[in-house]
């Protein structure tokens, strides 16, 4: 361009320069092709926007994780966060909903090959290729389900639950963490979905079950 700008544009070739100072067509030209570009842009990122928010396929499993800032019920008292989780879709014969608590190994307290700050006393399980849909909801502080390697993170503040969908391809343990830092002792709340396979949470399901009934 430059080359180009020097070849034509001097005195020599061009001695008396054309004054153009407006293009009434082209100047519509270029304000409306650009905007017509950004509409169909538009159209498919908004559809993209919405069905990644909504929760497409009819999901076999439903799970939730409810947040809490820290007991002291376990660990000899010490304050440790906790994310009870509640599969919604089993009843137990006393009609309660297959409950169970998820407690933060505290910092002093991991065996010889767990992770500081990332285990928890019970994961949460969850069968492979299946359809899961996740309900978050807080009880005391804002949290935030987060596991990175299955692409989620979903936040909610207290008072309002919040929804996501995941399918796990592959069995597994994988590790997240609460993404909200709010509060004394629930920094660290780490978020441990065991991937297993349909069977062996089958079998998973009716231990439990078994368990919270006696
Ligand atoms: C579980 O118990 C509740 C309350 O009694 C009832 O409404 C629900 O239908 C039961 N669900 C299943 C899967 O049995
Ligand atoms: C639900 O989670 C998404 C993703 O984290 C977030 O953008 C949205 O604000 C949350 N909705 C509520 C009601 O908390
Ligand atoms: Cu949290």
């Amino acid at each position: 361009m430059l080359v180009r700008a020097l070849w034509h544009f001097n005195e020599k070739t061009n001695p008396i320069p054309q004054r153009i100072v407006h293009g009434t067509t082209i100047e519509i030209i270029r304000t409306i092709f650009p905007s017509v570009i950004l509409l169909f842009i538009a159209i498919p990122s908004f559809a993209l926007l919405y069905s990644m928010d909504g929760v497409l396929v009819d999901p076999t499993i439903t799970i939730k994780a409810i947040g809490h800032q820290w007991y002291r019920i376990k660990f000899g008292g010490r304050r440790a966060s906790t994310q009870p989780y509640e599969h919604s879709d089993y009843n137990s014969s006393n009609e309660q909903s297959l409950t169970f608590d998820s407690y933060t190994i505290p910092e002093d307290d991991p065996e010889l090959g767990q992770s500081r700050l990332l285990e928890v006393d019970n994961r949460v399980v969850v069968p492979t290729k299946t359809h899961l849909r996740m309900i978050v909801t807080p009880a005391d502080v804002p949290h935030s389900w987060a596991v990175p390697s299955s692409g989620v993170k979903c936040d909610v503040v207290p008072g309002r639950s919040n929804l996501t969908s995941i399918s796990v391809q592959r069995e597994g343990v994988y590790y997240g963490q609460c993404s909200e830092i709010r509060g004394t002792n629930h920094a660290f709340t780490p978020i441990i979905v065991e991937a297993v396979t349909l069977k062996d949470y089958a079998d998973w399901v009716s231990n439990q079950l078994i368990l919270q009934t006696n």
